[in-house]
C-alpha cells in the first residue's frame, strides 16, 4: 500500500479513536502515545517517508504534515477538555457537611431577660406585661410618688400630653395587677422603660427592666432576702456573695439595694466594681401601705416585697460589654458575638 493510503487510514483511525475516547483523563495521553510517541502510527509514517522517491517527496510531505499537526491539536484540545471535566469530578467530596445557612438569634437583652425569667418563674413568678404609654396614675401616682416628685419632671419623662407618658420603670404593670387580681399575686414585670436622659456609653434614654412582686399574708422581708441571695446564685454563680444597703424608694418601706461580690475581682477590687469589691445590681424593699390602699389591697391584711433591676446594665456587666449605645446600633458584628 502505498504511503498516501496509509496516511488517509492513520487519519480515520485517529478520527475514530478520538470519537470512542469516555472520561478518563488518561485516555489522551494514551492517544498521543500511541499515534505521535517514538514509535508512534504517525512517527513511522514518517520514517517511511525518508525512503519514497524524492520527486514524491513535497506532495506527500505536506500531507503528513498536515496529519501531524492535526493529530497534535485535537490530542491536546482533548486533553484540555478531559482535565477539566475530571478535576470537577475527581476532587467532589460528597460527605463535605452542606453550606450553613446563616440564622438569626435572640438579642442579647432579650436573651438575658429570658435567663432571668427563667429562674423566677421557677421560683413560682408568673410574667405580666403592660403598654409603654401609661398613665400619669400608674406610673407614678398610684406608686406614692408626690406630686411635686422630681422624676415627674420633664428631664426625667417623655410626657405625651398632661395624663400621658412613656413608661419610666415597669411598676404601673404591678399596679394594674393588682387593680384587676386578688392576692396572693406573685408576678415578674419585665419590659423596655423610657427616661429622658443624655445617651452616653453608661446609660441610655430607652432601657430594659424586669421587677418582681409578691403580695400575700405575713411576707417578709426575709424571703425577699432569700429569694434574691438565690437569684443572684442562679444567674451570676454559686460562689458570689451578696450584701444589702439601705435604699429609698417612694414605693417601698424599709427599702434596699443588693450589691454582688464583683464577679471579675471576686471581691478584691478592680476596675469594673470601681475598686469597691461590690456590683449594685438591684433596688428592692416592702411594698409601702399606701400603695396597696391605691390600688384596694387592705394593708392590714396584706405585705408584699417588691424588687427591680435594669437588664441593659446587669448584661453589660455580665458580658463584659464596654458601650451601652451597641445594643441598639443593630450591628451585626457585634450581635452575632452572643
Ligand atoms: C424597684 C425597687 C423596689 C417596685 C415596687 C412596686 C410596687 F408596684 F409594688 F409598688 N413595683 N416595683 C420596686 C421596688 C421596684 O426597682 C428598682
Amino acid at each position: 500500500m502505498d504511503l498516501l493510503n496509509r496516511i488517509d487510514e492513520v487519519r480515520a483511525q485517529l478520527q475514530n479513536d478520538i470519537q470512542q475516547v469516555g472520561a478518563d483523563p488518561q485516555a489522551a495521553e494514551n492517544l498521543r502515545i500511541k499515534y505521535l510517541g517514538k514509535k508512534g502510527l504517525i512517527s513511522v509514517l514518517f520514517a517511511d517517508f525518508n525512503s519514497i522517491p524524492a520527486e514524491q517527496k513535497p506532495q506527500i510531505g505536506r500531507v503528513l504534515n498536515i496529519l501531524k499537526k492535526d493529530a497534535e491539536a485535537r490530542i491536546q484540545a482533548l486533553s484540555e477538555k478531559l482535565k477539566a471535566t475530571s478535576s470537577q469530578d475527581e476532587f467532589f467530596d460528597y460527605s463535605l457537611p452542606g453550606l450553613t445557612p446563616a440564622v438569626g438569634h435572640l438579642h442579647p437583652i432579650t436573651q438575658t431577660l429570658n435567663r432571668v425569667i427563667a429562674i423566677f418563674r421557677e421560683i413560682g413568678f408568673v410574667v405580666e406585661f403592660g403598654p409603654e404609654v401609661e398613665t400619669d396614675y400608674n406610673n407614678f401616682q398610684a406608686l406614692n410618688f408626690a406630686d411635686d416628685h422630681p422624676a415627674r419632671d420633664m428631664q426625667d419623662t417623655f410626657f405625651i400630653d398632661e395624663k400621658r407618658l412613656l413608661r419610666t420603670h415597669t411598676s404601673p404593670i404591678q399596679i394594674r395587677t393588682m387593680l384587676k387580681k386578688k392576692p396572693p399575686i406573685r408576678i415578674l414585670a419585665p419590659g423596655r422603660v423610657y427616661r429622658n436622659e443624655a445617651i452616653n456609653p453608661r446609660s441610655h434614654c430607652v432601657f430594659h427592666q424586669v421587677e418582681g412582686l409578691y403580695v400575700d399574708e405575713n411576707v417578709t422581708f426575709s424571703e425577699l432576702k432569700t429569694t434574691l441571695e438565690v437569684f443572684a446564685w442562679r444567674f451570676f454563680g454559686a460562689d458570689v456573695k451578696t450584701r444589702f444597703r439601705p435604699g429609698f424608694f417612694p414605693f417601698t418601706e424599709p427599702s434596699a439595694e443588693m450589691d454582688i461580690s464583683c464577679f471579675i475581682c471576686a471581691g478584691k477590687g478592680c476596675r469594673l466594681c470601681k475598686y469597691t469589691g461590690w456590683l449594685e445590681i438591684l433596688g428592692c424593699g416592702m411594698v409601702d401601705p399606701n400603695v396597696f390602699k391605691n390600688v384596694g389591697i387592705d394593708p392590714e391584711k396584706y405585705t408584699g416585697y417588691a424588687f427591680g433591676m435594669g437588664i441593659d446594665r446587669t448584661a453589660l456587666l455580665k458580658y463584659g460589654i464596654g458601650d451601652i449605645r451597641l445594643y441598639f446600633d443593630g450591628d451585626v458584628r457585634f450581635l452575632e458575638q452572643f
